[in-house]
């Protein structure tokens, strides 16, 4: 059985996670914390999540543990089997992530600790999430699904990435909902779906011993 490695209240320990519920497949969570010894093993670069697979080699990096779920257990496909198509699942991971997660992720001690940020970073910050919110809005249909008709690793990537976009959104003031047609029913209707559920409740049942992981670091 894989072993998934991290805490809950990670989106990005939460994306492969929704990847294996949605599939059904079998796993074992570990609740570890990146600073806990020998977490370089599972992640040299000691970041959650983390996997070990079920001939005991680890693997690390959200988009590679979602690659690898799809190549080990292809059952309900996250990806399509049409390789433009399966890129363009891929092409909206990677624009999510990087025009939209890592710009507000830049924001997100000074939402932990209530600090206002500087306006020069909060403003650097704006200018990428503009690329993300065009880039979504060039390929996503949201019809229902973001990239039409099938679920795929995108809803799930996106979906995710908002967590992050959300905290960020009380210091840059960016409504995506407003900035993305169609984002916030389609957000709506993937948070009602039993998975998403699940993975929130975990997510909240984590948020004490993070919050307390973060201050141990202070
Ligand atoms: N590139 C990594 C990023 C994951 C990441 O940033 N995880 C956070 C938790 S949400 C983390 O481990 N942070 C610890 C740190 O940066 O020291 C991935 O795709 O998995």
């Amino acid at each position: 059985m894989p072993i998934l490695h991290g805490f809950s209240y990670s989106n990005y320990y939460n994306m492969p996670k929704h990847a294996l519920l949605y599939k059904g497949v079998s796993f074992e969570e570990d609740l570890v914390y990146p600073s806990a010894e020998g977490y370089n093993k599972l992640s040299p670069a000691l970041k959650v999540p983390s996997l070990t697979t079920d001939d005991g080699h680890h693997l690390s990096e959200a988009s590679v543990l979602c690659e690898y779920i799809e190549d080990v257990y292809p059952e309900k496909p996250l990806f399509p089997t049409n390789p433009v198509e399966r890129n363009k699942v891929r092409q909206l991971m990677h624009m999510a992530e990087l025009y939209i997660e890592l710009p507000n992720r830049r924001l997100l001690s000074y939402s932990f600790s209530n600090q206002p940020a500087p306006e020069k970073l909060v403003n650097e910050v704006k200018g990428v999430i503009d690329r993300g919110i065009n880039s979504i809005n060039a390929l996503a249909t949201f019809d229902p699904w973001i990239l039409g008709n099938d679920f795929t690793m995108a809803d799930i990537y996106l979906y995710y990435v908002l967590t992050v976009a959300d905290m960020g959104a009380s210091m840059t003031e960016v409504d995506l909902n407003k900035k993305i047609p169609g984002l916030a029913e389609w957000r709506a209707a993937l948070a009602a779906d039993p998975v998403s559920q699940r993975v929130a409740a975990d997510t909240e049942a984590n948020r004490e011993g993070f919050f307390g992981y973060i201050k141990s670091l202070s």
